[in-house]
């Protein structure tokens, strides 16, 4: 199956809550009245756009009804808007260094490990060399749990003892990236310790030991965030964005959750870009974020449709 494909089975239920329910409140000839808002609305709301994504979305379809003059039918506009916003959201994949070293970080559960894991397949997949660093020092299971994702797509793993400081394996990772010459180092965090203010301290010690040895160090720090937490997680992720600049968000989960709709407010809320979608456990399951292909996935065949028409 190709990745298309599999997008749209893993969006399969957002696509139920959001795309099709979308279609149904649009019956033919329905004008755009306060009724047929206030059922968008709902809708919009149930599959956690968010409320002030909500608001906008409205206001935007409102005006580029009133500027269009009833020539393009409603649904279409507003599965334009929708593209808009999922435009917006994406984010340029940036400069690669060399090593190109990335910070992984979230709160507990959330899908670092896998990522991790997702990710060294990833590059892999595209030629680079890739070390990957167990610096979630804290888990008891945590360092086995990433060995055998570096065994799966066969890429290095540098680890340190169980308890151990997780900035000294993270250093040493980047040491043995560069002697390799590595193209890629992917560090694997904690999602807790004793307390969040500790996780945080933690997390800014890491950024700071990286400088030590490559002051350009880390290129990425990726923000974890659980899609079926929807609205939610954007408060965990402020927090996170406090201690580190986090300068890319990785939605993962969305197979299985109706929630989807956290893909068009939580860059907007955070002012972070998306950069991947993990959409299951298996190590192919990672998808960098690509507005259109997702559109098509979110809101189903007419956002091809919507897409055509532009
Ligand atoms: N369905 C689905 N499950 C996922 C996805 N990503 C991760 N998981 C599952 O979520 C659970 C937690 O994943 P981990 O990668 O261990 O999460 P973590 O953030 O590293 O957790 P801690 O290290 O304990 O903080 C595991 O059971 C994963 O298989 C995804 O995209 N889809
Ligand atoms: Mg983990």
């Amino acid at each position: 199956m190709g990745l298309f494909d599999r997008l749209k089975r893993a969006f399969q239920k957002t696509r139920e809550a959001l795309g099709e329910k979308i279609s149904a409140v649009f019956t033919p000839g329905r004008v755009l009245d306060d009724a047929l808002l206030s059922e968008l609305e709902d809708v919009l709301l149930a599959a956690d756009v968010g409320v002030e994504t909500t608001e906008d979305l409205l206001a935007q379809l409102k005006a580029s009804a009133c500027a269009d003059g009833g020539k393009t039918a409603p649904e279409l506009l507003l599965r334009e808007r929708i593209v808009d916003m999922l435009r917006q959201a994406q984010g340029r994949a940036g400069e690669m260094y060399h090593p190109h070293v990335v910070l992984v970080v979230g709160v507990n559960g959330t899908g670092k490990t896998t990522t991790v894991g997702k990710l060294a397949q990833f590059y892999k997949g595209q030629g680079q060399s890739v070390v990957v660093a167990a610096a979630d020092t804290f888990r008891a299971a945590a360092i086995e749990q990433l060995q055998i994702w570096a065994e799966r797509s066969g890429v290095q793993l540098i680890a340190g003892a169980a308890g151990g400081d997780s900035a000294a394996v993270a250093f040493d990772a980047l040491e043995a990236a560069l002697s390799r010459n590595a193209d890629v180092l992917l560090i694997d965090t904690a999602g807790r310790l004793h307390n969040k203010a500790n996780l945080m301290k933690e997390l800014e010690k890491l950024s700071r030991v990286l400088k030590k040895k490559l002051d350009s160090a880390p290129h990425e720090a990726l923000l974890v965030l659980d899609a079926t937490t929807g609205q939610n997680g954007v408060n965990q992720a402020l927090e996170f964005t406090k201690a580190s600049p986090i300068t890319g968000l990785v939605l993962t989960k969305i197979d299985g959750t109706a929630k989807g709709g956290v893909l068009l407010s939580i860059s907007r809320r955070l002012g972070i870009p998306i950069r991947y979608v993990g959409f299951g456990e298996g190590i192919e399951d990672l998808a960098p974020f690509d507005a259109e292909k997702f559109a098509a996935s979110l809101l189903g065949e007419s956002a091809q449709t919507a897409l055509e028409k532009k």
